[in-house]
């Protein structure tokens, strides 16, 4: 099967250090590409603490009242926020009261060729969720629906201290698989994923050299 519709398999169409990445099937809609960042990962990191400077990450509370134990941040035209009133996505930084960051092109380059990669043409996210692990922070098993169209798929990237994935069926009750994560890694996640529940386990014991003893995630989305 090749990557992308109308292209022959073998075809490349990314640089020669993205095409050694491997590719894997974890189900059918969600791809995992190893180590796809890793040769940039500083450079998307330094991206994100230009991002943090004006949008700090920060504990926001669910509908039911909980501090999310995740610390978060956006950049793009809209962000995904939760708060007492809900969960859904906004132009401003609630805390800043201002404009999310815009996306630094070389976080949007990546997620539109990881798309590419897994099948997914003419990708354009319009909103990047960071999220930082710190343990002994978790994500509860969850599904993503506060976007617009359930056709476009999710970029998810993984920086620094690696985590298990929780990967489950369309409803909470499937018992999830759990697929490791390493720095570097990318799943794209749509089709007949994209509603599938999932969430990630807090991040490894230990440091990185690039991010010490978090786990950075950034989740690419078009939300509008
Ligand atoms: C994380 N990711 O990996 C949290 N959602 O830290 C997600 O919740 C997620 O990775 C949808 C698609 C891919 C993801
Ligand atoms: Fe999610």
């Amino acid at each position: 099967m090749s990557r992308i519709k109308g292209a022959a398999a073998g075809d490349l169409f990314g640089p020669a250090s993205e095409a050694a990445a491997g590719i894997a099937a974890i189900c059918r809609g969600a791809t995992v590409l190893r180590r796809f960042v890793e040769p940039d990962a500083a450079a998307l990191l330094a991206a994100v603490a230009g991002v943090e400077r004006l949008a700090p990450f920060r504990h926001m509370v669910t509908p039911g009242g909980f501090r999310m134990s995740v610390a978060m941040t956006n950049c793009g035209e809209v962000g995904w926020v939760t708060d007492r009133q809900g969960y859904r996505y906004q132009a401003t930084d609630p805390e800043a009261a201002q404009a999310w960051p815009a996306m630094p092109d070389i976080l949007r380059g990546f997620a539109e060729r990881a798309a590419l990669w897994a099948g997914f043409e003419g990708y354009t996210p319009d909103s990047c969720l960071i999220n930082r692990y710190e343990r002994p922070a978790r994500l509860s098993l969850h599904q993503d629906r506060n976007e617009r169209d359930m056709r476009q798929p999710i970029v998810s990237v993984s920086l620094g201290q690696p985590a298990v994935f929780l990967f489950g069926g369309e409803t909470r009750s499937d018992r999830p698989r759990r697929i490791p994560l390493q720095h570097g890694d990318v799943v794209v996640w749509g089709g007949p994923a994209r509603l599938a529940f999932h969430g990630v386990d807090a991040p490894a014991a230990g440091a990185h050299p690039l991010t010490g003893a978090s786990r950075i995630n950034l989740t690419f989305r078009k939300a509008l």
